[in-house]
């Protein structure tokens, strides 16, 4: 119907023109050609037939001159001729002269403009033309012509023009509904995958890059979308209360249930053999500290490499067993690795390789070729893993950190409709840093199979988009945060990990005064004495020697606070089969042998080191009861012991003095933030800790507290499956075709 409108309107519009333009113009024009022609053939005639008049009236043959005259109109056109001797004679002419031609008025057919009479024959045309006759110089001669052949020609013309404009207005509205018709569809088209995301998000040869008309919407939409994201997200950011309840209500509402899939290296159970029994065990790991609440509420699947001695014993013949084994909630997938498997991939390349080469700690990276060859391996045993758990051919999967860096490829390529999000939990170095990696490349490619690629900082994503830029032929977005590799998108986003939030109540549970007093008992320490804490895991990157010396730099700066203020660090033992953690474990413990010999006072040592690992309950017991958490790490990609302090102290007092150097230095500036290198700013931090009043503590905590409580952990995955939600949104409508809804998710 429409189409015909389209059709119809414009030739009803062309014959209108036609009518009444074309039509009486070329009427206008015949008329003009026709006069001008009948002057020209009149002026000829009268040239003609002077000379024969002339010997007809010299011969005094009036009636052979009339009868020369009515010969002459014997010619189809020519209808009437007269002959004027003198103006008050009446003229010899045939008898079809009208009558209102008379000689003595011939001015009136004379001069410029056209002489037509309207007869009932028709239009004539009047021509007078001056004849010299012997005898009567001044005699004329009219021609009067019948028109009536221009009104047929002028009909036949009408008609011609009529069927010529009629058929050329036809085609090209035919033509022009067919164009319109082409390139709506066209527009429509590229609307459409411009609403889509083509062209905005996703490969190189993209829609604004083939249709260049597009490329202002492409950027104007580009910018409207980013608008609305960061809207929606600022927006959900504030109004949702990110607790399990919210990520179970995305699960289940944005992500429609779609099953998720964890994939990490160090498991959040481990069984230990001991002796008859087997002991349940959960390591020291912020990893494992951070995923554990979400995947109590998202339930799924957690692959990891089962590690304890009796982890083999605790499966069922799938390898799984279900886990918190008090109120199972979640499956654990174990993957079992030969010794040389995890020497090579955990301790060698992630470990020797990778955590050196990617924190700024001075330690060398080491890279052996027969690690990177376990290294592969074994992350293709991983990849298997989550084809075997995955329930649908596009699960969420989430992987891990570093010791999966090629692990997101690898499910790319079995998975291709799979959502990959990677997490690396450390830092991202500069790319000078990176390039001395022997395998970049191939650890790039690898992590460019994800969907989402987070990290904890701004300046870890720019880090990494700048690496991928120096290091690949990909094509990196810098405002949009994204990387196109071989068509495929990832998009590097900014995931600041957390905890839990509220803690759990179990491990507040016991009120601060005991924690206070029996961690002094316990410790043999005076009741008033001031306690500082530090809990890490043994590791080189953590600054335990440099937060020894700040203590050891505060008594000698302040004496007085010998005896008073003693240092406990707790340190679970960490990749100890690493010789670089042997050694750093020795320094350790000889340093804090040292300061102790030196600064010991009324039997109170400045220094407690704790080589070992501690449950979690113990662990907070340990910051209730501190006045101070100290966390001085050389480089971290977060730091979740600074949070954990906040968290314990709901008594809103207690200090925290933390390195700047730490991704969690970016969040909570009300720390004393601190250079660990420079051991008297340590050391002035500690006293000013040691000696701030209550009220400044309380204001400090709070603000910690309040962020803390914001940027939750549930906030932090939450934040992750929203956007992998909207990308699998997106890449439905990609496969939807035009026109039709979106298909439910295959399985
Ligand atoms: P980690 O290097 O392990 O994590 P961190 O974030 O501090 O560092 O987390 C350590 C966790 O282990 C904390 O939950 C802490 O309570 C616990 N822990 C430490 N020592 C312990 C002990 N002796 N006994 C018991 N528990 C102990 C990596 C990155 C970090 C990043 C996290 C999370 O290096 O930068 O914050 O992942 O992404």
């Amino acid at each position: 119907m429409r189409i015909s409108l389209r059709f119809v309107i414009p030739l009803i519009l062309a014959l209108l023109a036609v009518a009444y333009g074309v039509v009486p113009l070329v009427d206008k024009l015949t008329l003009r050609w026709a006069v001008r022609d009948l002057d020209i053939r009149a002026e000829l005639i009268a040239n003609t037939v002077v000379e024969p008049l002339d010997d007809l009236l010299k011969a005094g043959s009036n009636r052979k001159a009339i009868a020369f005259l009515t010969r002459l109109t014997q010619d189809e056109r020519l209808y009437a001729v007269g002959v004027c001797l003198a103006p008050d004679s009446p003229p010899w002419a045939t008898p079809t002269l009208p009558e209102e031609i008379r000689c003595g008025d011939l001015g009136r057919w004379t001069g410029a403009s056209a002489h037509l009479i309207d007869s009932a024959k028709g239009p004539l045309h009047v021509a007078v033309r001056e004849a010299p006759l012997s005898g009567a110089p001044l005699a004329a001669l009219v021609l009067v012509h019948d028109m009536s052949f221009v009104a047929r020609r002028s009909e036949e013309t009408q008609r011609y023009v009529f069927y010529v404009f009629t058929t050329l207005a036809a085609l090209v509205s035919l033509i022009t509904v067919v164009i319109a018709q082409l390139s709506w569809r066209g527009w429509v088209a590229g609307m459409r995958a411009l609403l889509r995301g083509e062209g905005l998000l996703r490969q190189p040869a993209n829609l604004a890059q083939q249709a260049p008309e597009f490329r202002p919407i492409a950027r104007d939409l580009q910018r409207l979308i980013q608008e609305m994201e960061t809207d929606l997200r600022t927006r959900d950011d504030s109004q949702v209360t990110w607790n399990p309840e919210a990520l179970r209500g995305i699960l289940h509402g944005e992500l429609r249930g779609d099953d998720v899939i964890v994939v990490s290296n160090r498991e959040p159970y481990i069984h230990q053999r001991q002796g008859n029994a087997v002991a349940l065990h959960r390591p020291a790991s912020g990893l494992v500290t951070a995923l554990e609440p979400i995947m109590r509420a998202c339930s799924g699947v957690w692959i990891a490499h089962g590690s304890g001695s009796a982890d083999r014993e605790t499966v069922d013949r799938h390898d799984r067993v279900a886990v918190p084994p008090e109120a199972p909630a979640y499956q654990l997938r174990r993957v079992w690795l030969s010794p040389e498997e995890e020497a090579g991939y955990y301790y060698g390349f992630a470990n020797e390789g990778l955590w050196p080469l990617c924190h700024i700690a001075h330690v060398r990276p080491i890279f052996r070729s027969s690690d990177w060859q376990h290294y592969v391996e074994v992350n293709r045993l991983f990849a298997q893993a989550v084809v075997e758990e995955a329930r649908t051919r596009a699960p969420i999967v989430l992987v891990q950190d570093y010791h999966f860096a090629l692990l997101p490829r690898m499910v790319r390529e079995l998975l291709p409709e799979a959502t990959i999000i990677t997490f690396w939990h450390i830092p991202w170095p500069n790319p000078e840093s990176f390039a001395i990696c022997p395998f970049a490349e191939e650890i790039l490619k690898g992590l460019l199979g994800s969907s989402i690629l987070g990290f904890h900082t701004q300046f870890h994503c720019n880090n990494f988009v700048d690496t991928v830029d120096r290091t690949l032929e990909a094509r990196v977005d810098r405002e949009a945060l994204t990387v196109s590799l071989g068509g495929k998108l990832t998009a590097v986003r900014r995931y600041p990990i957390s905890i839990e939030w509220p803690p759990n109540a179990e491990i507040l549970a016991r009120p601060l005064a005991e924690c206070r007093a029996a961690l002094r008992r316990e410790n043999g320490l005076p009741e008033d004495l001031l306690l500082g804490i530090g809990v890490d895991r043994m590791d080189y990157t953590k600054g335990i020697a440099e937060r020894f010396r700040a203590v050891e730099r505060l008594l000698e700066l302040h004496p007085e606070w010998a005896g008073r203020f003693c240092f406990i660090q707790i340190a679970a033992p960490t990749r100890s089969r690493i010789e670089e953690y042997q050694h750093h474990q020795q320094r350790i413990e000889a340093l804090a042998a040292e300061i102790n010999t030196r600064h010991t006072r009324n039997g109170v040592a400045p220094i407690l080191l704790k080589a070992s690992h501690h449950e979690p309950r113990q662990v907070y017991e340990y910051f209730r009861a501190a006045d101070l958490c100290f966390v001085s790490s050389l480089h971290d990609g977060m730091n979740l012991v600074a949070k954990e302090f906040v968290a314990a102290r709901d008594d809103e007092r207690g200090v925290l003095i933390l390195s700047r150097f730490t991704g969690a230095a970016r969040e909570l500036p009300e720390a004393l933030i601190v250079n660990p290198y420079d051991a008297d700013q340590c050391a002035a931090a500690l006293h000013l800790a040691l000696t701030m009043p209550a009220s400044e503590q309380r204001d400090r905590m709070r603000l910690m507290r309040g962020l803390v409580a914001d940027f939750n952990v549930y906030r932090w995955a939450g934040r992750m499956l929203l956007d992998a939600a909207l990308m699998r949104r997106r890449n439905r409508l990609l496969e939807t075709p035009v026109g039709q809804s979106p298909s439910p998710p295959k399985s």
